[in-house]
Protein backbone atom coordinates (compact mmCIF):
# COMPACT_ATOMS: atom_id res chain seq x y z
CA UNK A 1 0.00 0.00 0.00
CA UNK A 2 2.91 2.37 1.05
CA UNK A 3 4.86 1.93 -2.32
CA UNK A 4 1.23 2.67 -4.42
CA UNK A 5 0.91 5.63 -2.44
CA UNK A 6 4.70 6.52 -3.06
CA UNK A 7 4.05 5.72 -6.63
CA UNK A 8 0.54 8.13 -6.95
CA UNK A 9 2.53 10.72 -5.59
CA UNK A 10 5.67 10.37 -7.66
CA UNK A 11 3.26 10.58 -10.66
CA UNK A 12 1.74 14.16 -9.59
CA UNK A 13 4.76 15.62 -8.83
CA UNK A 14 6.27 14.47 -12.50
CA UNK A 15 3.23 15.73 -14.21
CA UNK A 16 4.17 19.30 -12.46
CA UNK A 17 7.09 19.15 -14.70
CA UNK A 18 5.87 17.77 -17.76
CA UNK A 19 5.43 19.93 -20.61
CA UNK A 20 1.68 20.71 -21.17
CA UNK A 21 0.16 19.51 -24.34
CA UNK A 22 0.57 22.59 -26.73
CA UNK A 23 -2.84 23.52 -28.85
CA UNK A 24 -5.51 21.71 -26.52
CA UNK A 25 -4.16 23.25 -23.45
CA UNK A 26 -2.97 27.05 -24.28
CA UNK A 27 -6.44 27.68 -25.76
CA UNK A 28 -8.29 25.86 -22.46
CA UNK A 29 -5.99 28.20 -20.30
CA UNK A 30 -6.00 31.53 -21.93
CA UNK A 31 -8.04 33.80 -23.23
CA UNK A 32 -6.97 33.04 -26.75
CA UNK A 33 -8.48 35.38 -29.15
CA UNK A 34 -8.29 32.75 -31.81
CA UNK A 35 -10.42 29.52 -31.81
CA UNK A 36 -8.54 26.40 -31.20
CA UNK A 37 -9.41 25.36 -35.04
CA UNK A 38 -7.41 28.67 -36.51
CA UNK A 39 -4.55 28.16 -33.80
CA UNK A 40 -4.05 24.17 -35.20
CA UNK A 41 -4.34 25.68 -38.87
CA UNK A 42 -1.80 28.23 -37.82
CA UNK A 43 0.63 26.08 -36.61
CA UNK A 44 0.62 23.85 -39.15
CA UNK A 45 1.41 26.66 -41.74
CA UNK A 46 3.61 25.60 -44.59
CA UNK A 47 6.07 27.75 -46.58
CA UNK A 48 8.20 26.26 -49.67
CA UNK A 49 11.95 27.18 -49.64
CA UNK A 50 14.50 26.56 -52.40
CA UNK A 51 17.58 27.23 -51.99
CA UNK A 52 18.59 28.31 -55.53
CA UNK A 53 21.83 26.70 -57.74
CA UNK A 54 24.32 28.97 -56.16
CA UNK A 55 23.63 28.62 -52.99
CA UNK A 56 23.96 24.91 -53.35
CA UNK A 57 27.28 25.18 -55.45
CA UNK A 58 28.66 26.98 -52.95
CA UNK A 59 27.97 24.71 -49.48
CA UNK A 60 25.39 26.66 -48.01
CA UNK A 61 22.74 24.14 -47.63
CA UNK A 62 23.39 22.96 -44.27
CA UNK A 63 23.59 26.67 -42.86
CA UNK A 64 19.99 27.76 -44.15
CA UNK A 65 18.53 24.05 -42.98
CA UNK A 66 20.01 24.74 -39.45
CA UNK A 67 18.27 28.38 -39.40
CA UNK A 68 15.15 26.63 -40.03
CA UNK A 69 15.46 23.79 -37.84
CA UNK A 70 16.82 25.56 -34.71
CA UNK A 71 14.30 28.15 -35.12
CA UNK A 72 11.55 25.59 -34.64
CA UNK A 73 10.35 24.90 -37.84
CA UNK A 74 9.57 21.29 -39.06
CA UNK A 75 10.84 19.42 -42.07
CA UNK A 76 8.19 18.20 -44.23
CA UNK A 77 9.90 17.31 -47.16
CA UNK A 78 13.11 17.86 -48.87
CA UNK A 79 14.77 16.78 -52.13
CA UNK A 80 17.76 17.89 -54.90
CA UNK A 81 16.08 18.66 -58.46
CA UNK A 82 17.43 20.18 -61.56
CA UNK A 83 14.49 22.74 -62.46
CA UNK A 84 13.10 22.61 -66.00
CA UNK A 85 11.77 25.62 -68.26
CA UNK A 86 8.27 24.58 -67.53
CA UNK A 87 8.94 24.20 -64.07
CA UNK A 88 10.30 27.74 -63.81
CA UNK A 89 7.79 29.40 -65.85
CA UNK A 90 4.93 28.22 -63.95
CA UNK A 91 6.89 28.81 -60.96
CA UNK A 92 8.04 32.29 -61.48
CA UNK A 93 4.62 32.95 -63.64
CA UNK A 94 3.87 36.61 -62.36
CA UNK A 95 7.64 37.40 -63.77
CA UNK A 96 7.76 36.22 -67.49
CA UNK A 97 6.86 39.43 -68.80
CA UNK A 98 9.87 41.03 -67.09
CA UNK A 99 13.34 41.82 -68.86
CA UNK A 100 15.39 40.17 -66.42
CA UNK A 101 13.50 36.71 -66.37
CA UNK A 102 15.54 34.92 -69.54
CA UNK A 103 18.48 35.62 -67.00
CA UNK A 104 17.08 34.63 -64.09
CA UNK A 105 15.52 31.04 -65.79
CA UNK A 106 18.89 30.28 -67.22
CA UNK A 107 20.43 30.51 -63.44
CA UNK A 108 17.61 28.78 -61.65
CA UNK A 109 18.44 26.25 -64.66
CA UNK A 110 22.28 26.12 -64.00
CA UNK A 111 22.72 23.63 -61.60
CA UNK A 112 20.46 21.74 -58.98
CA UNK A 113 17.82 23.23 -56.20
CA UNK A 114 17.54 22.18 -53.08
CA UNK A 115 13.42 21.98 -52.31
CA UNK A 116 12.23 22.40 -48.98
CA UNK A 117 9.12 22.41 -47.21
CA UNK A 118 8.88 23.91 -43.76
CA UNK A 119 6.13 23.99 -41.29
CA UNK A 120 5.10 26.18 -38.30
CA UNK A 121 3.12 28.85 -36.87
CA UNK A 122 3.64 31.77 -39.15
CA UNK A 123 5.93 29.96 -41.35
CA UNK A 124 5.33 31.82 -44.62
CA UNK A 125 5.81 35.61 -43.35
CA UNK A 126 8.81 34.51 -40.43
CA UNK A 127 10.63 32.59 -43.67
CA UNK A 128 10.47 35.69 -45.83
CA UNK A 129 11.85 37.71 -43.13
CA UNK A 130 14.87 34.61 -42.49
CA UNK A 131 15.27 35.27 -45.99
CA UNK A 132 15.74 39.39 -45.85
CA UNK A 133 14.97 41.23 -49.14
CA UNK A 134 15.32 40.42 -52.74
CA UNK A 135 18.46 42.57 -52.87
CA UNK A 136 20.95 41.20 -50.90
CA UNK A 137 22.56 44.48 -50.26
CA UNK A 138 19.25 46.17 -49.15
CA UNK A 139 19.14 42.71 -46.65
CA UNK A 140 19.61 43.12 -42.76
CA UNK A 141 22.88 41.49 -41.34
CA UNK A 142 21.75 38.24 -39.60
CA UNK A 143 19.16 37.17 -42.93
CA UNK A 144 20.05 34.83 -45.05
CA UNK A 145 20.48 36.83 -47.91
CA UNK A 146 22.23 39.89 -45.68
CA UNK A 147 24.97 36.81 -44.89
CA UNK A 148 25.85 35.39 -47.88
CA UNK A 149 25.16 37.08 -50.86
CA UNK A 150 25.58 40.52 -52.84
CA UNK A 151 23.85 40.35 -56.12
CA UNK A 152 19.99 40.40 -56.69
CA UNK A 153 20.62 37.70 -59.69
CA UNK A 154 22.78 35.68 -57.35
CA UNK A 155 20.67 35.83 -54.19
CA UNK A 156 20.98 32.20 -52.75
CA UNK A 157 17.40 31.13 -51.34
CA UNK A 158 13.75 31.75 -52.81
CA UNK A 159 10.90 31.85 -50.10
CA UNK A 160 7.15 31.80 -50.95
CA UNK A 161 5.38 35.39 -50.18
CA UNK A 162 2.01 34.14 -49.54
CA UNK A 163 0.02 31.11 -47.96
CA UNK A 164 -1.61 30.62 -51.05
CA UNK A 165 1.61 30.85 -53.38
CA UNK A 166 3.10 28.26 -50.78
CA UNK A 167 0.47 26.26 -51.31
CA UNK A 168 0.84 26.32 -54.91
CA UNK A 169 4.61 26.05 -55.22
CA UNK A 170 4.58 22.98 -52.86
CA UNK A 171 1.90 21.15 -55.54
CA UNK A 172 4.13 22.28 -58.45
CA UNK A 173 7.39 20.98 -56.94
CA UNK A 174 6.41 17.89 -54.32
CA UNK A 175 4.10 14.64 -54.96
CA UNK A 176 1.30 14.75 -52.60
CA UNK A 177 3.54 11.81 -51.02
CA UNK A 178 6.78 13.25 -50.63
CA UNK A 179 5.47 15.42 -47.82
CA UNK A 180 5.46 13.82 -44.40
CA UNK A 181 3.21 14.21 -41.79
CA UNK A 182 5.16 13.76 -38.54
CA UNK A 183 4.67 14.67 -35.04
CA UNK A 184 8.10 16.46 -33.56
CA UNK A 185 8.80 15.41 -29.89
CA UNK A 186 10.02 19.19 -29.51
CA UNK A 187 6.54 20.58 -30.19
CA UNK A 188 5.50 21.18 -26.69
CA UNK A 189 9.23 22.68 -25.80
CA UNK A 190 8.58 24.86 -28.81
CA UNK A 191 4.98 26.02 -29.14
CA UNK A 192 3.08 27.09 -25.55
P1 LIG B 1 12.06 34.73 -54.70
O1 LIG B 1 10.72 34.62 -55.38
O2 LIG B 1 13.17 34.07 -55.49
O3 LIG B 1 12.00 34.27 -53.28
O4 LIG B 1 12.49 36.26 -54.62
P2 LIG B 1 11.60 37.50 -54.14
O5 LIG B 1 10.21 37.06 -53.86
O6 LIG B 1 12.36 38.17 -53.05
O7 LIG B 1 11.65 38.44 -55.43
P3 LIG B 1 10.78 38.32 -56.76
O8 LIG B 1 10.31 39.68 -57.11
O9 LIG B 1 9.78 37.23 -56.67
O10 LIG B 1 11.91 37.93 -57.83
C1 LIG B 1 12.29 36.59 -58.06
C2 LIG B 1 13.76 36.53 -58.28
O11 LIG B 1 14.08 37.17 -59.51
C3 LIG B 1 15.36 37.74 -59.44
N1 LIG B 1 15.25 39.17 -59.72
N2 LIG B 1 16.09 39.81 -60.49
N3 LIG B 1 17.40 41.84 -62.01
C4 LIG B 1 16.34 42.16 -61.30
O12 LIG B 1 15.91 43.27 -61.23
C5 LIG B 1 15.68 41.09 -60.54
N4 LIG B 1 14.60 41.23 -59.81
C6 LIG B 1 14.33 40.01 -59.29
C7 LIG B 1 15.88 37.51 -58.02
O13 LIG B 1 16.68 36.32 -58.02
C8 LIG B 1 14.60 37.30 -57.25
O14 LIG B 1 14.83 36.57 -56.07
MG1 LIG C 1 9.08 35.90 -55.19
Amino acid sequence: MKVAALFAAFAVSANAFAPTSSFTNSVSLSAAPRSASALQMNAAERTYIMIKPDGVQRGIVGNIISRFETKGYKLVAMKTKQASQELLDTHYCDLVEKPFFPKLRDYMMSGPVCCMVWEGKEAVVTGRKMLGATNPLASEPGTIRGDFCIEVGRNICHGSDSVENANKEIALWFEESELVDWESHSKDWIYE
